[in-house]
């Protein structure tokens, strides 16, 4: 197994460092050859620790993971590991860009610094003056996960515009809510505790993918007599690599997870200990579940009734289980059902007693960062709106910029993020970006899908290029991390430019003004006990500091869930399964007409639309992948074109046979550049601005097409 990663095995031999803490690099300053410290910031749970080795040239030549740190363990990702060619990129924006071509056509011309803030800031005034101050919107997301560039000064200087606020739902917020109606406070199982665990399910999670470095720890709890099973429509790399793989259909998890907890009370498996005393409602669950027998799970699921009984009676019966729950089982209607009703299965078994046992989302919550003193929400009070700002809900892009009203949105700023590629319902959001009447601008490192629709480009820099402060949502460890090479050209950092434009916009409050270290201070400041002792100093000094929670972190070992009475709360009363409108067991109309279930999951060597126009990585993208009786009843052939459509849009690709899909679904990667794909058609062509039941996400996973044959 540990052949499979050369680069893993070459990260467990130390490496000879010279590391130079605090290392600003000032562009006329001697440089001397050395070692310093980063923080991947892409989107991924694993928020690696990086050594980058800098010539003296001031050029990076050399990007691994630092050994010392307990979950990078020394080693990257493939996508990171070559991250040096993205930086060095020639397709590296390194000028501000005005457009001199139609909106998305892609031509722009170089202009200075000066012209393009000016012509911002005299944009954004006449949008407010016109049409009121919520017609300008920001558009971010995690193009880099650092909390300065993507939630620093921008919110301060939204807030002071009145411009309208962004809820940021396009991954996450339906996980979100499920965890919290189950458990309160949500903790999770530690990565390193995945090594003490016996059963190990991989819940709708490509760890092989996008979490490789919890890998380690299921390989030596694997040594040690561990099982590892997978629960997913698709069986991908971490499928094929698991002693099981469930193939379930898309959005059916809670049918499976409430059949699981028919089998476990049924035959009186649950850890009645912990039931009695750290939960509340079980006789209520116990009622509630009766109904959801294996057979009728069975129906909708996919999974044979045996397989469902054997899973629950191996579930409850094995100590320590650890449940690795990912995002991907979130993107579906039925999203947060799914993650409420997984996260409710350990307390019943107890195994949140034992190291190694419970369940693991996301650990980003226990960071307990100061976001109000870092984004400053009052200040909308202080602006020309003189109130709160109306929200617009970022999976509706395509809705906001195409109907919303009271005021239209005039003015929009995107900064980490690529709309116009990975959100969903792409023909509403491209009518959107193409009006005339709307003013974009894009912060951007490459020219993206969205570069093409912006009015003015401005040039940014990477996380090697700017100070930040980096939480994680996959271990516990707090991270800084300085610039480590010279920006290209003139980019600058998001900061930098949130900065210059409130100067030039008249907006001359110093709060707007703040240092990079001064807002690191901020987000230190909560007062919350995981935090204490921990200084910008210390995490200058360390890099990576573990938070201040027990070692072996065991959060719920003895109840403490963060409800109203401190216990686990059913509330069976609201556990409940109605299929997705978008799927197999769905509206029957859309079925007969789209009879297909489209997922589109990560790709393993791009991060969403970031790398993704790697040439293998649009190839891999230019793929779908369908159950043999699905492509034999449309007489679909390996590689032959096919169209892949539904109401919204279509989507051109290659065929790929596979029985490693579930009949019915069909698989294509998330998330290609449009511009670079067959006929400029990306997958999120197809995706509903349907939301999930809860958090307003994006229903990316519950998605009806039809494929067929067009070569
Ligand atoms: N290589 C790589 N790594 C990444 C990313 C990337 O793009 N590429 N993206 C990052 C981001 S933004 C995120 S949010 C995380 C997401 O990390 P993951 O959640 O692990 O990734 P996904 O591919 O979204 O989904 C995981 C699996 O869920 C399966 N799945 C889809 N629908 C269902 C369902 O209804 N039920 C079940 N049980 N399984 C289902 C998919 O087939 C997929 O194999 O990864 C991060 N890491
Ligand atoms: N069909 C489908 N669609 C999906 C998904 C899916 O699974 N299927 N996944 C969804 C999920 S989970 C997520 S999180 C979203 C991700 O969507 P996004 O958050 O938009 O992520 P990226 O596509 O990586 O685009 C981020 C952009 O930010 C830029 N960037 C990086 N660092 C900086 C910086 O410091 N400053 C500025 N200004 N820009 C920077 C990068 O160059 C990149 O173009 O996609 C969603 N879309
Ligand atoms: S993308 Fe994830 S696994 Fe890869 S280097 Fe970054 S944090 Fe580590
Ligand atoms: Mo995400």
């Amino acid at each position: 197994m540990w052949g499979r990663f050369p680069n893993l095995l070459a990260g467990f031999q130390p490496a000879p460092l010279r590391t130079v803490h605090n290392p600003h690099v000032p562009r006329h300053n001697k440089i001397v050859p050395r070692t310093v410290h980063s923080v991947c910031a892409l989107d991924c749970p694993d928020a690696c620790s990086l050594l980058i080795d800098v010539d003296d040239s001031g050029r990076g030549s050399r990007l691994r993971g630092d050994p010392a740190h307990p979950v990078t363990q020394g080693f990257l990702c493939a996508k990171v590991a070559r991250y040096l060619e993205h930086q060095y990129s020639p397709d590296r924006l390194l000028h501000p860009l005005r457009r001199i071509g139609a909106k998305g056509e892609g031509r722009f011309a170089r202009i200075s610094w000066d012209d393009a803030l000016n012509e911002i800031a005299t944009r954004l005034q006449s949008a407010s003056a016109e049409s009121g101050p919520e017609s300008i919107l920001p558009y971010s997301y995690a193009g880099t996960m650092g909390i300065l560039q993507g939630s620093g000064i921008d919110r301060r200087f939204f807030h002071s515009l009145g411009a309208s606020r962004l809820d940021r739902t396009i991954c996450s917020t339906a996980g979100t809510v499920g965890m919290t109606d189950a458990l309160g406070y949500r903790y999770a199982v530690e990565p390193e505790q995945f090594r003490n665990a016996k059963l190990i399910l991989a819940w709708g999670a490509n760890i092989m993918g996008t979490n490789v470095h919890l890998w380690p720890f299921i390989v030596e709890a694997r040594r040690n007599g561990a099982k590892f099973y997978t629960i997913d429509p698709f069986q991908n790399r971490t499928g094929k690599l698991s002693d099981r793989h469930f193939a379930i259909h898309p959005g059916s998890d809670a049918a499976l997870a409430l059949a699981m907890m028919h089998v476990i009370i049924r035959e009186g498996l649950e850890d009645k200990d912990y039931v009695e005393k750290y939960t509340l409602g079980f006789s209520e669950l116990k009622e509630r579940v009766l109904a959801w027998t294996p057979d009728r799970a069975s129906q909708l699921t996919g999974l044979s009734a045996e397989d469902i009984v054997a899973l629950a009676r191996e579930y409850a019966t094995t100590h320590p289980s650890a449940i690795r729950l990912n995002y991907g089982l979130q993107r579906s209607e039925r999203g947060a059902m799914s993650v409420r009703s997984i996260a409710l299965l350990p307390a019943l078994t107890g195994a949140w007693r034992h190291r190694g046992g419970g369940v693991q989302l996301s650990t980003s919550y226990a960071f307990q960062l100061n976001a109000a003193a870092v984004e400053m929400p009052e200040l909308q009070l202080q602006s020309p709106l003189g109130r709160e700002a109306r929200i617009v809900n970022m999976s509706q892009l395509g809705d906001a910029l195409t109907t919303l009203n009271d005021p239209p949105v005039k003015a929009l700023v995107v900064y980490n993020s690529n709309p116009a590629a990975i959100a969903p319902d792409q023909n509403a959001i491209r009518r959107g970006l193409q009006r005339e009447d709307l003013f974009t601008v894009v912060l951007e490192q490459v020219q993206t899908d969205t570069a093409d629709f912006a009015d003015i480009v401005l040039p940014v820099t990477t996380f090697l290029e700017h100070t930040d402060l980096y939480r994680s949502y996959g271990h516990y460890y707090i991270q800084m991390a300085r610039p480590a090479l010279a920006p290209p050209g003139e980019a600058r950092s998001n900061q930098d430019i949130f900065r210059d434009l409130a100067l030039r916009m008249g907006l001359h409050n110093p709060c707007l003004q703040t240092t990079d270290d001064d807002l690191i201070r901020a987000a230190l400041s909560s007062g919350h006990p995981n935090l204490n002792g921990i200084t910008l100093e210390s995490l200058e000094e360390n890099h990576f500091v573990r938070l201040n929670i027990p070692a072996p972190f065991l959060p719920f070992a003895e109840g403490g869930f963060g409800t109203p009475s401190g216990k686990c709360e059913f509330h069976a009363e609201t556990l409940d399964y109605t299929p997705p409108i978008e799927s197999r067991h769905g509206d029957p109309s859309l079925k007969a007409s789209f009879p297909l279930e489209l997922i589109s999951p990560k790709g393993d060597d791009n991060m969403n639309s970031t790398m993704a126009s790697r040439p293998e990585n649009m190839a891999l993208h230019g793929t779908v992948t369908l159950h043999p009786a699905d492509a034999a009843r449309r007489g679909i052939n390996t590689n032959d074109a096919v169209r892949l459509f539904n109401d919204r849009g279509t989507c051109n690709l290659r065929a790929t046979i596979a029985n490693t899909i579930a009949e019915g679904v069909v698989c294509a990667r998330s998330t290609p550049w449009t511009k670079l794909a067959r006929d400029g058609s990306g997958i999120n062509m197809l995706t509903s601005q349907r939301l999930t039941d809860k958090g307003g996400g994006p229903a990316f996973y519950s998605c009806l097409v039809q494929v067929e044959k067009t070569s």
